[in-house]
Order: C-alpha cells, then structure tokens, then sequence
C-alpha cells in the first residue's frame, strides 16, 4: 500500500496474508470461516501444499492464526495477458475460529457507485520502486472510479479496462506489489480485488480491480 496509514486487524478483520512455504506473496479476504477470495494471478504459481493463509493478524509474519490450504480454483476464464476476471478461491483444512480480529465480508452483488468511498489494505509495497513489503497492515481511503471512467480519457488505461474491471483513486494512496488478491471494501461489502495498474499511485493510472459484484455468482457456484 502506497501513501497508506498504518492499521490494526480488527478494522479489517477479513484481511489475510497469502503464504507461501512462510513468506507473504499476496492479499485475500474471508467470505466464511473455511473460504478466502483472492485475485487469480496469485495463484498461478501456488501448489496447495506450500499455500497457508495467517488470520487475525495486524503483521504479516507473526502472530494470528495460519491455516493451511485444502484446495485452491482460480476462475476458469481468466486471461493472464488481459487479466480478466481475475478471481480465484482457497478453501481451508480447517475451520478458522470467528472472532474480534477473523471475520467474514459479504460479497457485493451490485456495482458501488462512480466516486463511492472505499478501503483498501494490505502488506505489499510502500513504493512501486520498493522491493520490501510491509511489516504491518496498511490501509488507505479511496474512491470508485468507474469502468467506464476508467478507461475514458480522463485516465491512460483506455481499451484495457474490461467488463469485469473496476478502478479506485486517491492523491498520491494506491494497492501496490504485494497487496493483490487483496479487499476492496465499500459500503461493508467486498467491491473489489486487487488486481493491478500501471506503477503505484500515479495520478493517470488509479488502482484496478476485480469486480466482485460482477463475479461473486461465480464465487458462489464454487462453494
Ligand atoms: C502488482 O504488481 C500490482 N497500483 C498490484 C497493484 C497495482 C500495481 C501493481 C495497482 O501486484
């Protein structure tokens, strides 16, 4: 997270790390005690025996819970050279105990709005230049920049925003490496994963995302 303040996990009790053999590689959230959503590219390079996830906690590697990995699916249309519908799911050994800091988001099942207030969190990146991410959860306020807004003029993205794509911008406050698969919240519902962007907080280029209204029957489907 880019230009982010630092956070606890108890406001963002759905955020988990993605672990791989132990290291942090992406975000995810909780949609139940058993289930976390996260974007399809981070699992490209995944085998479940390595895939952990740690809950309830503020840092990224310690402290919390870590659960091990009963089967991963990422979304069978998605398009690693587009990055369309850039979701996957990965279902837990065991169930996570619910709680202050474990919590579940809904899914958005409708659009937010152009200009809608959002969070995002995450340990990835401070600086698109940065090769370090953060110890602690990081989060920043932004807002929905809608598809079609997106990939109009008044941003650089043009025809690579797609269907299930949605964006948010804040001055100089962006997702960043290391925060993908991670939540986009709005309204109390999860709106979006993080997905990617050209660099990290450039005003030309907001923050893009899956759209979870406009994938969570898939999500369902999978349950
Ligand atoms: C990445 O490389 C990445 N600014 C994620 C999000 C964004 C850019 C890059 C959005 O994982």
């Amino acid at each position: 997270i880019v230009g982010g303040t630092p956070t606890t996990i108890t406001a963002h009790p759905w955020q988990v790390s993605m672990q791989r053999s132990g290291v942090h590689f992406c975000g995810g959230s909780l949609i139940s005690s058993t289930v976390v959503v996260t974007a399809a590219h981070c699992l490209l390079k995944v085998t479940v025996a390595t895939l952990r996830v740690r809950a309830g906690s503020t840092y990224r590697s310690l402290g919390g819970v870590t659960s091990n990995a009963a089967s991963f699916k990422m979304h069978e249309d998605y398009d690693s050279s587009t990055k369309i519908n850039d979701i996957g799911i990965v279902k837990l050994q065991t169930k996570l105990t619910l709680g202050t800091n474990i919590k579940a988001i809904a899914l958005a099942t409708t659009a937010p709005q152009h200009g809608a207030a959002a969070s995002c969190s995450g340990w990835g990146s401070t600086s698109y230049a940065g090769n370090s991410y953060s110890a602690k959860l990081l989060y920043i306020d932004t807002r929905i920049v809608g598809r079609t807004e997106c990939g109009s003029s008044s941003y650089s993205y043009g025809s690579k925003i797609k269907d299930t794509m949605i964006c948010a911008a804040a001055s100089n406050k962006d997702a960043c490496q290391g925060d993908s698969g991670g939540p986009l919240v709005s309204g109390g519902k999860l709106v979006g994963i993080v997905s990617w962007g050209t660099n990290c907080a450039l005003a030309q280029y907001p923050g893009v995302y899956a759209d979870v209204a406009k994938l969570s029957a898939w999500v369902t489907k999978q349950l």
